[in-house]
């Protein structure tokens, strides 16, 4: 196949009407992209998403000492990069400065909460915000209120955590959160209640483009035009621009009436240059998630990824020919 490029035409997302037509083979094209999925996780606005943990369980010296904490996990499966953790704690404790927690993430950060505050008070119903006014240091003349029955969220306080949560932002959420809480002091015992951990997903901005050149006609070898029987090549090129992951990308591209597809020969990469990887013609087996998918079927080039990360892009290409 030739690499010839004839006339290259950029065309806009997702309406295709931005640049204009430079040729006839163009002008039938209609890059359709079902938008609602392109990006189906997180949308384009900042959305916080909360995962809550309220397994009961008892915290004393002998059970859970900081070498052998209360581990309470937080299953996060969406695909999403996080620009703000807050977490909430409720337990019981007769004696608070007895406690510590950490916050881990799927990436194995480690962030401390909680660091032996409050001495002899009671409880902690708190809710740990890098926002907050005060830190958890000056968290020390009051009694938390924490029974069985009490209902967070809102939790009854919020403070600065001993160590910032900021550590976490740009980090991908997918995978297993981590609260460990301790009893480091003799005497004095609790029970943990309930944790509420709080993510922001940064969104993400999908961003399409599409690239048509002739590359052979059967008549000029040096400048093929879109008569009937030449050979067109296409490029689908996706990208994000961020700030965060995009996940379960998906974009149809629907082949004109007056086009016939060129079985075989879509092909993805990183770019339209490289694109080289085979792509076939179906729609099952393992090739569709390694990690790009693609497929034909009833007129139309469907292409599909899991997930973007944010300043990347991907790349389709396909043959076809006129009629
Ligand atoms: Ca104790
Ligand atoms: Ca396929
Ligand atoms: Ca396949
Ligand atoms: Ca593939």
């Amino acid at each position: 196949m030739s690499s010839r490029r004839h006339i290259a035409t950029r065309r806009g997302s997702p309406d295709a009407v931005r640049a204009p037509e430079h040729n006839a083979v163009g002008r039938g094209w209609k890059l359709c992209l079902f938008l609602g999925a392109l990006c189906a996780f997180p949308q384009t606005a900042w959305a916080q998403l909360q995962y809550t943990n309220s397994t009961d369980g008892a915290v004393n010296e002998s059970v859970t000492p900081c070498t052998n904490p209360l581990v309470r996990n937080f299953a996060v499966s969406q695909i999403y990069t996080v620009a703000d953790v807050n977490i909430g704690v409720l337990m019981a404790h007769t004696y608070r400065g007895d406690v510590r927690f950490y916050l881990q993430s799927p990436a194995g950060t480690r962030v401390q909460l909680i660091n032996n505050i409050g001495t002899t008070r009671n409880n902690v119903n708190v809710l740990f915000d890098d926002a907050a006014s005060n830190p958890i240091s000056s968290h020390t003349s009051n009694n938390d209120s924490a029974t069985a029955g009490t209902t967070v969220p809102p939790y009854q306080r919020t403070f600065r955590p001993f160590q910032a949560l900021s550590a976490f932002n740009g980090q991908e959420a997918a995978g297993t959160w981590r609260l460990e809480v301790c009893d480091s002091l003799n005497a004095d015992s609790g029970t943990f209640y309930q944790s509420d951990l709080f993510l922001t997903a940064a969104p993400a901005s999908i961003g399409v483009t599409k690239i048509s050149s002739v590359i052979s006609d059967g008549i000029s070898g040096t400048n093929p035009k879109a008569i009937p029987g030449a050979v067109v090549h296409y490029c689908i090129t996706i990208s994000n621009a961020g700030p965060g992951t995009a996940a379960a990308i998906a974009a149809t591209d629907a082949i004109p009436a007056n086009m016939t597809y060129v079985a075989g020969s879509m092909m993805s990469g990183s770019n339209c240059g490289s694109a080289a990887t085979a792509e076939d013609d179906n729609a099952i087996g393992a090739d569709e998630t390694d990690p790009i998918g693609a497929s034909f079927s009833a007129g139309t080039v469907a292409v599909s990824r899991a997930s973007l990360l944010s300043a990347s892009s991907f790349a389709l290409v396909f043959s076809a020919t006129v009629n």
